[in-house]
């Protein structure tokens, strides 16, 4: 509730009932633990960002709050864990916010491919009114957003042969994340794209469901996939942003002095999970290129004209999530670009 810590240690001397004044705490902060899930593994940068999330909100809490991470898809996919959350049986997820589209759609502006180019500019659209807009979509939903981690730009790999060009992407069948802009995108470039859990990925490649799939790099490596896939092509064709959902259940029973330290803690282990993100993908490209991998770039030639084909999917969807959010994530891109 919005109780200042001095009214709670005022109500709980003056006439609260003995159960009162033993639930609320001079502090305002209670015992509690939180269930913490997310998709990847412990190893990865997000693993760690949680690992992270968790000591802080046990400093800033004196011990009370507790954490518990669960990684590796245990408490299920994200889509899963979110539906988890919106029904208060789990606390925390962080998933990406592509397979949240079919709930919230204007998250697919993020799924546009080849919008940013960079990390800082995506952290200016995802940090400021654009990210706010779409974050203060959630309580509608039973969800309330704390901010954006990164899960970062993706990359094809798969098990036939080196993505150059567009044309390559013909007949390759493509794991993608369970989105409408990724589905159609790839389904224009010619490949047979199917949607699918993460915690599927690596059978699927193994047994040849499917010929390749598209995440960031320290994924491709923490999840395995040289084991399973010959070729990494740099097409760095889309940003995903990770979304630190709470579950609104939870969030309306915690304190103001607990909605803020555990506010604190997500943004705070949030910053050190960016940077450690972008270090681990770049180590990433070298053990990759050691465990075998045939890794090709893709020139910003190629990677305009796989943009331009993709850009009728991108109007339709734009038209679709809403115009001005699109034309604003755009002109803060552009900000960022002239600068
Ligand atoms: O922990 C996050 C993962 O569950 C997932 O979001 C990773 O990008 C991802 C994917 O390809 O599903």
């Amino acid at each position: 509730g919005v109780i200042l810590p001095g009214v709670l240690l005022l109500s709980a001397c003056s006439g609260g009932t003995q159960n009162e004044s033993a639930a609320t705490s001079a502090d305002g902060i209670q015992e509690r633990t939180i269930k913490a899930g997310i998709g990847n593994s412990e190893s990865h940068p997000q693993g760690q960002g949680m690992v992270k999330f968790k000591e802080l909100l046990e400093e800033k809490s004196g011990g009370k709050m507790k954490v518990q991470n669960f990684f590796d898809a245990t408490l299920g996919d994200d889509l899963k864990m979110t539906e988890a959350l919106q029904g208060g049986l789990q606390e925390v997820t962080v998933p990406s916010t592509s397979p949240l589209v079919g709930m919230i759609k204007e998250f697919g502006i993020y799924d546009f491919p080849f919008v940013f180019n960079t990390e800082k500019e995506a952290y200016s659209v995802l940090d400021g009114a654009v990210g706010q807009k779409l974050l203060d979509k959630l309580p509608e939903h039973d969800l309330v957003g704390l901010g954006y981690w990164e899960n970062g730009f993706r990359n094809l790999t798969n098990s036939k042969h080196p993505v150059n060009t567009a044309e390559d992407f013909k007949g390759l069948k493509i794991r993608t994340m369970q989105n409408e802009v990724h589905l159609e995108a790839f389904s224009k470039l010619g490949a047979n794209p199917s949607p699918m859990a993460f915690s599927e990925v690596f059978t699927a490649l193994e047994s040849g469901t499917v010929d390749g799939q598209e995440n960031p790099l320290a994924t491709i490596k923490t999840q395995k996939y040289s084991e399973v896939q010959d070729y990494l092509s740099l097409t760095k064709h889309v940003y995903t942003p990770f979304v630190f959902l709470v579950s609104k259940k939870f969030w309306d029973s915690l304190s103001e002095e607990e909605q803020k330290i555990m506010s604190e803690a997500a943004q705070e282990a949030g910053e050190y999970q960016r940077a450690l993100n972008q270090e681990e993908n770049e180590k990433a490209l070298k053990i990759l290129e050691e465990e075998g991998m045939k890794i090709n770039e893709v020139s910003p030639e190629e990677a305009e004209k796989m943009k331009e084909v993709i850009q009728p999917v991108t109007d339709e969807f734009a038209k679709k999530f809403g115009s001005d959010l699109v034309e604003e994530m755009m002109s803060e891109v552009e900000k960022v670009r002239g600068n």
